[in-house]
Parts: structure tokens; C-alpha cells; sequence
């Protein structure tokens, strides 16, 4: 049974990587994807491209999730155009790799606007409306790096910290109801994020064989949407190896230090 028809799935950073595989994977379910990202242009052609392949036609808007204004007006907008709203993918976000000592504080306060509190800006918008139909599913885009931090991602690995934490206080608070709230947490995927992370290119060099491929991931959160669950851990192996660090924190910091240390 295709549990995804007619749905309506709000995607934010869809412009690229897997928030674009995503609109493209629910429409071929003949879902209808609502498209976000700051990057009008790439938004319409790929709205453009799914309307071709799939006869879907969705609709896309400007945003910048970090500004709570502009959050509030096109979530309005949303609903006004597309009526209730099925699921939300809180997918957009960004990574600077650095060690701390020469961190830009800039670039931290900026990842926590986008990766945080711009996804409880868009949660905040859809929860309400969830509640009064008893339906619905939060889908937040966390990472391995918010179950295990390595070197130089003090920032962005507290960020994914705080996304796992939300995520997970905001699942038992509607525990009695029928909505659904869910974490993914990837390794690393091979999409235009590694351009801001990883400028000096160490990482994605040394970490390429066991990188995934964006319409992989994808294939999953959207199998994900279909059966929910609380958790989607990609690859596997990856979070057997967080699991054991959290058991045996000690241990594995003498152990695994050297392995951890990536970037
Ligand atoms: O990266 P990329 P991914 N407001 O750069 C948007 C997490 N993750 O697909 O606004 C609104 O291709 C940006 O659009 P634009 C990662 O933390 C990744 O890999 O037009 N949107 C674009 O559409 C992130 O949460 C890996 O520039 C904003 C999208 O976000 C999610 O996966 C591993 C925005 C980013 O697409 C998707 O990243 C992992 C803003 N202020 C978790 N800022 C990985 N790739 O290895 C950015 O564990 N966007």
C-alpha cells in the first residue's frame, strides 16, 4: 500500500543534497512535496524538473529558517495555499569543521540559528494545527555527529546534540497522541556540504569510502515517512560504534581517539 499518496510534505533546505531527493522521491509517490530553501531559483528548477518527471506540480517558497518572522509569513502562506500539512522534514542546515580555539563565533551562533532554532521555528509552526487533527509527522535531520562529537565539530556536533534532544523531549511530550517525531542521523553523505564544512577537503579525502549517497539516504527517510519510527540510523555500523563510545566513554576515547580524529 502506498501510504504517501496526496500526502503533503514540507521539505526545508530543499534546494540540494537530500531535501532535494526527498521532493523528488515523495513525488514519484505521488505525494506533493512543498519546497524551502533560501534559493529561489535552484527551488524552482527543481519544482520545474518534478513537475516533468512525475506530472506532481509542487509548490516552492523563499526561506530562510533562521529568521523567525519570515517563518511565521510563509508558514501562513503555506497553509493558506496547501491546507493541513502531512509531515515536516526539518532537513536544512550547515557544518564548519574547526577546532575550537580557532572557531569563528560567528559560524557557531550562526549553525545554532539554522540548525536549532530554526527547526523548532518550523516545528513550532506546524504543531498546533498536528494536535488539533491528531495526525501528523516531524521529521528532524539530526546526525551521528549529535551522538558522538569529534574534533573540530564542537559547534556543529552540538548543534545535532540539541537537535537529538528536542527531538527526543518533543516525542514524549505526544507520546497520547498520534503524532509521529523522528530523528535521522547519518554519517557522512556526499552532497554540497562538505563545501562549507570541509573547505580544506581532509575530511570528505579521508572518509570517502565510507560515504553514503544522497538518494540512498533519501530512499530511507522516505521509507521512514511510510513506517515511522524514533530513530533512523544510517549506516548502521556507525551507530553500533556511537552506542559502545556512550557505554564505554573512557575506554573508547584511549581506543578510538585516533580513528575519530577525521578532519
Ligand atoms: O547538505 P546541502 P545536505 N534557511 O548543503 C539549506 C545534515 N547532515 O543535504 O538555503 C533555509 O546539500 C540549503 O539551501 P539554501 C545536515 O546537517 C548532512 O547534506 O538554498 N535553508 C540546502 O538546501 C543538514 O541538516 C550530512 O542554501 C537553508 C540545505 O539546507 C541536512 O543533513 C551528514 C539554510 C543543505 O543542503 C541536509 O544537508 C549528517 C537557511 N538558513 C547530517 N541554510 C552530510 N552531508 O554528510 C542552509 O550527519 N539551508
Amino acid at each position: 500500500m502506498n501510504r504517501l499518496i496526496d500526502k503533503k510534505i514540507v521539505i526545508t533546505g530543499a534546494s540540494s543534497g537530500i531535501g532535494e531527493k526527498i521532493a523528488i522521491k515523495t513525488a514519484e509517490k505521488g505525494a506533493h512535496p512543498v519546497l524551502l530553501a533560501r534559493s529561489e531559483m535552484k527551488l524552482k528548477a527543481i519544482a520545474e524538473k518534478i513537475k516533468t518527471e512525475t506530472s506532481v506540480q509542487p509548490f516552492y517558497f523563499k526561506l530562510d529558517v533562521s529568521d523567525r518572522k519570515e517563518v511565521e509569513r510563509v508558514f501562513v502562506e503555506i497553509y493558506r495555499t496547501i491546507g493541513n500539512i502531512d509531515v515536516l522534514i526539518n532537513n536544512a542546515g550547515f557544518g564548519v569543521f574547526d577546532a575550537f580555539h580557532v572557531a569563528n563565533l560567528d559560524d557557531m551562533e550562526k549553525m545554532f540559528q539554522v540548525n536549532v532554532i530554526g527547526l523548532m521555528n518550523c516545528t513550532k509552526q506546524v504543531i498546533p494545527n498536528m494536535i488539533d487533527r491528531n495526525t501528523g509527522h516531524i521529521v528532524n535531520i539530526a546526525s551521528q555527529a549529535g551522538k558522538l562529537a569529534t574534533p573540530k565539530t564542537s559547534g556543529y556536533a552540538a548543534t545535532k546534540h540539541a537537535v537529538l534532544g528536542f527531538t527526543n523531549s518533543l516525542r514524549l511530550e505526544l507520546t497520547k497522541t498520534n503524532i509521529h517525531v523522528s530523528a535521522v542521523n547519518p554519517g557522512p553523505i556526499e552532497t554540497n556540504f562538505f563545501e562549507s564544512a570541509d573547505q580544506s577537503g581532509t575530511y570528505v579525502n579521508n572518509v570517502k569510502k565510507y560515504m553514503l549517497q544522497s538518494d540512498v539516504v533519501a530512499e530511507k527517510i522516505v521509507h521512514l515517512m511510510e513506517r515511522p519510527k524514533r530513530e533512523l540510523n544510517i549506516p548502521y555500523w556507525m551507530n553500533l560504534g556511537s552506542n559502545l563510545y556512550n557505554m564505554f566513554p573512557r575506554l573508547a576515547d584511549k581506543l578510538a581517539g585516533p580513528f575519530l580524529n577525521k578532519k
